[in-house]
């Protein structure tokens, strides 16, 4: 007797759960819907058309990822790892690009991450001036996500 109360509890327990999450989403649609026009109208603001539909932040993650890597390896010695890594860090720079409405940032960026694939590459990159690229290009990156984080994305 004990237990099938308490199935019976809690079932009437869900049930009241269910009826009030249910009540309170489709009062929350009726209320907060903003107009899918208000949105594109801020376009310049905002995740313009322009824009591929992917969330750039993962790929801030990537590259900050990539750009570690490629410290890391050159200081081992492991020069064909370390083009690897920064052919990816150029590559992922690229899918940000579209992202970015900072004309400057942009270029900086950019041709930060090209630098240090290019002496990679080179294969006679020195590691503390590669360290030194790497650390300007990581203040650029925090300027990114700065920047990225102002748009809605
Ligand atoms: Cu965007």
């Amino acid at each position: 007797i004990m237990k099938k109360s308490k199935v019976l509890f809690g079932v009437l327990a869900i049930a009241v759960v269910m009826s009030l999450v249910a009540g309170c989403g489709s009062s929350e649609k009726t209320v907060a819907q903003p107009p899918a026009s208000q949105e594109q109208a801020s376009g310049h603001q905002g995740h313009s058309a322009a824009m591929p539909k992917e969330d750039p932040m993962p790929m801030m993650k990537d590259l900050d990822k990539s750009l570690q890597d490629v410290v890391k390896q050159v200081k081992a010695g492991q020069t064909m790892d370390a083009q690897k890594s920064a052919a990816q860090l150029v590559s992922t720079t690229d899918k940000v690009m579209p992202h970015m409405m900072d004309a400057s940032l942009k270029d900086k960026l950019r041709k930060a991450a090209v630098e240090i694939k290019d002496s990679v590459n080179s294969g006679k990159a020195d590691p503390s001036a590669l360290e030194g690229k790497a650390k300007s290009m990581q203040d650029l990156m925090k300027q990114t996500t700065t920047h990225l984080q102002s748009m809605s994305h």
